[in-house]
């Protein structure tokens, strides 16, 4: 039996059968570049869900986790810690917002941002207690909490996990009209993804994101953008809701805050919004700890020094007008911002996943979503011959009948 195959067999034998990885089994990681067990070298082409914006292992944050560790570790927030505040206050001066508050995964971070609506509402906006409602989209991916599940418009999230939690309405994406008349005296927020990840990269129209920011304002309803997946430098800006200047109220953020090594993430707002939350009302045991704080402040340092924004988008329009250019009628659309690509084939095509495991066999990890759409998302730090090098094997696999 194969290395490979021992390991799937040990994960399979003793781990929930929650995902159907591709057969790889990853061994070791340098910028854009992943290793298998059986030495074999792939252009990661997904970073970990865009977690990974930093490249792989990247050094000033590896040093930045080994020095905090070798001093101070875990704390609560029963207490101050001489690391948290330097990381608060980077990352409301990277993003412009007054205030943070520092939490470890996505879900906790959207979660997060439900209670603040909800409680800005009740008292802010003056909505009946347990009234409030917040709007999301068909199509959203938001994470995977019984609450969060509840409100995913894909059976495969929520069926079996029910009841859903109550006090969420939900829209099409991309529909100003649908926001309009979806608003009404109890509505806290509407919560969005300024591009939708997993729906399969889709791109919202232009002006979308600075109409739906106007809607909010004129109605008194919090705008909350998640750019859980979007954002540091993913699409091109330090934010995708800057493509038109639709700053919203209350912004999530993860992944890539965690610079590919520890979870970090968090929710944006200024202090109007954010002083609802008041000594007990939230928390949690890892949340702006020394280990992710020191982590967290090198990661913003590295896209910042290494102007990870500007190269995403210069990368990424590169990727994607070469992609557009492969001479093929099976590809429906290449569409994107920055260095979040999606692909979509026609359906007589075949199935994403082939593809996927045909650019798995030429040394490319790409992930496959919602079945005819394969993403391209590589670490913001790939050189512009290693996408040459891809855009070669991804062509052939294309091409090949
Ligand atoms: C899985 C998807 C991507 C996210 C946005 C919140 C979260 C995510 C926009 C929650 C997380 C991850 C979760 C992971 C796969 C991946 C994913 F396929 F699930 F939908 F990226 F598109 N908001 N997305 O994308 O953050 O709690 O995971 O830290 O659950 O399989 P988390």
């Amino acid at each position: 039996m194969s290395l490979t195959q021992e390991f799937i067999d040990k994960d399979n034998k003793y781990g929930a059968h929650n995902y159907h990885p591709l057969p790889v089994v990853l061994s070791k990681a340098e910028g854009p570049w992943v290793w298998d067990v059986e030495g074999k070298k792939y252009l990661d082409c997904l970073s970990a869900y865009s977690a990974v914006n930093q490249g792989h292992r990247h050094p000033r944050i590896i040093k930045a986790l080994k020095d905090q560790i070798d001093t101070l570790d875990l704390t609560s927030r029963a207490f101050h810690n001489d690391v948290m505040g330097n990381f608060l206050k980077k990352l409301c001066e990277y993003t412009g917002f007054e205030s943070t508050l520092p939490m470890n995964t996505g879900a906790e971070a959207v979660e997060t941002g439900i209670k603040l609506a909800r409680k800005w509402g009740y008292e802010k906006k003056g909505i009946e207690k347990d009234q409030a409602e917040i709007i999301v989209c068909s199509g959203n991916f938001h994470g995977r909490t019984t609450t969060i599940s509840g409100f995913s418009s894909d059976p495969e999230t929520y069926d079996g996990f029910g009841p859903a939690t109550p006090g969420f309405k939900m829209i099409p994406y991309d529909d100003i009209e649908a926001l309009k008349e979806a608003i009404d005296p109890n509505t806290a927020a509407f919560m969005v993804e300024p591009i939708q990840g997993e729906a399969g990269v889709k791109v919202p129209s232009d002006g979308y994101l600075k109409a739906v920011r106007d809607i909010c304002t004129e109605n008194n309803v919090l705008l909350i953008f998640d750019e859980i997946q979007t954002g540091f430098c993913r699409t091109g800006k330090r934010f995708c809701w800057q493509y038109e200047d639709a700053r919203p109220d209350v912004m999530l953020v993860g992944k890539a805050l965690g610079g590919g090594l520890y979870p970090v993430s968090g929710i944006l707002a200024d202090w109007d919004k954010m002083d609802v939350f008041t000594p007990g009302t939230h928390g949690s045991t890892f949340g702006g700890n020394p280990m992710g704080s020191a982590v967290a402040i090198a990661a913003l340092e590295v896209l910042e020094d290494e102007k990870l924004d500007e190269r995403s988008q210069e990368l990424g329009s590169y990727f994607m007008e070469r992609l557009s250019k492969i001479p093929s009628d099976k590809i429906i659309d290449v569409r994107g911002k920055g260095l979040l690509i999606a692909l979509e084939l026609k359906e007589e095509a075949g199935k994403a996943r082939g593809y996927c495991n045909k650019l798995r066999d030429r040394g490319i990890l790409a992930k496959d979503t919602h079945g005819q759409t394969i993403r391209f998302a590589p670490a913001l730090v790939i050189k512009k011959e290693e996408i040459d090098w891809a855009l070669e094997r991804i062509t052939e696999v294309i091409l090949e009948e």
